[in-house]
């Protein structure tokens, strides 16, 4: 995608043209360096309010030099498949959840815990601080350049069989998780039969019942519109899904500093615009989900689902370690 500086040849056969209007002329016409960035929503979606903040910033900052187009709803593949095209520079820049992440950065399975944070404000200030940016920057390990925490938002259950009041509702339901072993296993925990699958086929397997449930967002589920095959949802809220504004190396790493930090900007600009539409569709999300036909059991008492869970935490420290998950919980406690 690398256009920077692509000079277009051109004859000037009209005559009359001064020797200024041409440069000015030679000038415009150095092509802008095209970015591109993709997801796996919807262009109505969270992700999608965040891509536009994104581009507007960068293409302010950058005086024009960079524009962005921007690729929804997984046209560019799922988030696993976009992650490894950053590695090897087939996309720019991706606003990805933690699903598959965790299989190219292991350092970040620990946000994938169940109940880890207890709020939005919570999460938001864990990931701005100096923890968050600690793996942002472990990204740099695995090829791939972390630009800013953004947010996907409190995961629910949604399913077409039955209310989910406590985990024994779920024993047996075939739920959709994202490919990611930390979710599996406290799905798994909770009695449900995880299978894990790409986004952009899920609404299809939803159709079809090859899976009962699935789990999202607020913001997820209305930019998808799963009313139209899920009957239930339970406000469970069993783990907070950050997202990651992610960058190819093969783009960032040849640009200059100046550069490369108006891209931070535009990542953080995003996120921000991103967290402020999770907000507005956290109080009006589940009055639309109701209006388009949901029945949504909006009183849950976690703790049963948080004891049903707790295994996956053992699972989790055994594999790899203690320390950050320390860290990330004293870090919280005083948020
Ligand atoms: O990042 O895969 C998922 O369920 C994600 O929440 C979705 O792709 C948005």
């Amino acid at each position: 995608m690398k256009t920077l500086f692509a000079r277009r040849t051109f004859t000037a056969t009209v005559s009359g043209l001064s020797t200024c209007a041409l440069a000015v002329v030679a000038a415009n016409a150095q092509a802008a360096q095209e970015v591109s960035l993709g997801h796996t929503l919807s262009s109505t979606s969270h992700y999608a309010v965040g891509a536009q903040a994104f581009k507007s910033t960068l293409e302010e900052l950058s005086d024009g030099a960079f524009t962005v187009n921007e690729y929804t709803s997984g046209s560019l593949g799922g988030e696993r498949e976009m992650i490894e095209g950053l590695q090897i520079g087939t996309v720019d820049v991706v606003i990805t959840s933690t699903g598959p992440l965790g299989n190219f950065v292991p350092e970040t399975y620990v946000l994938d815990l169940p109940f880890l944070f207890e709020s939005y404000d919570q999460a938001r200030c864990v990931l701005d601080s100096e923890l968050g940016d600690e793996l942002l920057e472990k990204m740099s390990d695995h090829e791939l350049v972390g630009l800013a925490w953004s947010e996907n938002g409190f995961r629910h259950m949604t399913n077409s069989r039955r209310e989910i009041a406590t985990p024994a509702d779920a024993d047996g339901l075939r739920v959709r998780t994202m490919e990611n072993e930390v979710h599996q296993e406290a799905f798994r925990q909770m009695g449900a039969r995880p299978t894990p699958m790409a986004f952009p086929e899920l609404f299809t397997a939803l159709q079809q019942g090859t899976v009962d449930g699935q789990e999202n967002p607020i913001t997820v589920i209305v930019a998808t519109n799963f009313w139209e095959v899920q009957d239930y949802l339970s406000l469970t809220g069993h783990v907070y899904s950050p997202s990651a504004v992610l960058g190819s190396p093969i783009l960032l790493d040849g640009l200059s500093d100046e550069e490369r930090e108006w891209f931070h900007e535009a990542a953080r600009a995003s996120a921000e615009a991103t967290r402020e539409e999770v907000s507005r569709l956290e109080r009006e999300g589940v009055a639309l989900l109701e209006e388009n036909g949901m029945t949504v059991k909006t009183d849950i008492d976690i703790g049963p689902f948080q004891q049903a869970v707790e295994p996956a935490y053992e699972i989790f420290t055994s594999q790899h370690g203690s320390e950050m998950l320390e860290r990330i919980q004293e870090k919280a406690a005083s948020c």
